[in-house]
């Protein structure tokens, strides 16, 4: 039995940590140090215990409300264990790329979970022009694991309708469904771009085109139970460690709460998304070989997904009608898939709520260009990703834009 705490404090987590036997081996609870509250989230309260001999946990607690606008937006505290289960879901198929997770209380809404602080998050190494190799493919194995073990590829379909049922996670859903698909093109009074991008701002929600494709995307959000997907998978979701003599390069995804049964290319999307975002701020201070670089991960995360999906299929479950050409068809609907949810993705960065820093920490100046570069790109995505949803043809297409539309 835990104690019954309320909200943690840093005064309160160490009296937490006390009352949970099962990470007794991992901590000295008697001779705690520091506690750090961490949390840089749009949503929970993230702490960092460490013991006097160095040892550390991370304790993370689920509030009832959103802490990024705070408790006049209520949130289901719910959402801790959606991202309890999908972590462990997710280490049972990947384990390398997801923090191990110590102990989950449903009571108070808290998981204790492996401390990564010998990693960064990815958004703040990219953003600090850091070039992490490898850690696009990483996720593009991870992502492929996941897809294919909580699939009916690679789950017994009675299991898998169960897993649907356990993983519907309205409340976050929601969020999604108006921040990502509505609100950027109808405004709910949260939107916000600098006086130089209204004009910007204007046009794509005036486009009819992409809000017809923002429509179909939503659909398809909302209706494809395709896998177990993480919900929320930008560069702000991962943490990356670089290779340091005998210690292994590291890369993980967390933060999983948004998780649910999706459309796969959800997640795909959201990493390109966020790869073409990363490259708007790059060009825009005019590192324009990192911009190539950064444009190059969009190629090296899909070649890494096809790859792993491809080695699973012998393993399907029902090879009957689940057949080599379904494959084909398959993995060329998730990329098309992939293309869209990108383009929804970093639309919704630029004009809504919750923005991203790579922009946003921009001088005013460059700003202007890199969210004007980043607009366009979206909607010239959403349309073409018909014709060619290539990662090539999207870090092409975007990056002249980019080149186009920089303000400096
Ligand atoms: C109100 S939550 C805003 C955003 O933060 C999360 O990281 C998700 O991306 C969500 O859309
Ligand atoms: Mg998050």
């Amino acid at each position: 039995m835990t104690q019954h705490v309320e909200n943690l404090t840093p005064e309160t987590v160490g009296r937490y940590l006390a009352s949970v036997e099962t990470v007794g081996d991992l901590i000295d609870v008697e001779r705690i140090d520091t506690v750090e509250e961490i949390g840089d989230g749009n949503l929970n309260l993230v702490f960092i215990v460490t013991d006097l001999d160095g040892r550390s946990l991370v304790v993370k607690q689920a509030l009832p409300y959103v802490r990024l606008v705070g408790p006049e937006w209520p949130m289901t505290i719910e959402r801790i264990r959606h991202e309890a289960e999908s972590l462990r879901a997710y280490a049972a198929l990947s384990p390398e790329h997801v923090p191990t997770v110590h102990h989950y209380d449903e009571g108070e809404h808290v998981i204790v979970m492996e401390d990564l602080s010998d990693h960064q998050v990815w958004r703040h190494a990219m953003n600090a022009d850091e070039q992490h190799e490898g850690a696009a493919g990483d996720m593009g194995r991870f992502v492929a694991r996941v897809a294919f073990g909580t699939s009916v590829f690679g789950m017994h379909h009675q299991e898998q309708k169960h897993a649907v049922a356990r993983s519907i996670n309205p409340e976050l859903c929601e969020i999604t469904e108006d921040l990502v698909f509505t609100e950027p093109y109808v405004d709910a009074g949260r939107n916000e771009v600098i006086p130089a991008n209204e004009i910007d701002a204007r046009e794509l929600a005036e486009d009819a085109e992409m809000v017809a494709e923002m429509g179909a995307l939503k659909w398809r959000f909302m209706t494809c139970a395709q896998a177990l997907i993480h919900g929320d998978l930008h560069t702000g979701s991962v943490m990356v460690r670089a290779a340091d003599g005998d210690q292994p390069r590291s890369t993980k995804a967390f933060d999983s709460e948004f998780a649910f049964y999706g459309p796969i290319g959800f997640d795909l999307g959201a990493l390109w998304g966020n790869y073409l975002i990363a490259a708007a701020r790059a060009f825009a201070l005019g590192h324009d070989d990192r911009a190539a670089w950064t444009l190059g991960l969009l190629d090296e995360t899909w070649r890494a997904f096809d790859t792993e999906f491809r080695s699973r299929w012998p393993e399907r479950l029902d090879p009957r009608v689940y057949t080599d050409p379904m494959l084909e068809r398959f993995l060329a609907e998730l990329q098309v898939d992939a293309a869209g949810f990108a383009a929804a993705k970093m639309a919704r960065r630029i004009v809504g709520l919750a923005k991203n820093a790579d922009i946003e920490t921009l001088p005013e100046d460059l700003r202007e260009g890199a969210a004007r570069g980043v607009l366009r790109s979206a909607r010239r995505i959403a349309r073409e990703r018909h014709s060619d949803a290539s990662g090539t043809h999207l870090a092409e297409l975007t990056g002249q834009i980019l080149v186009e539309t920089r303000t400096t």
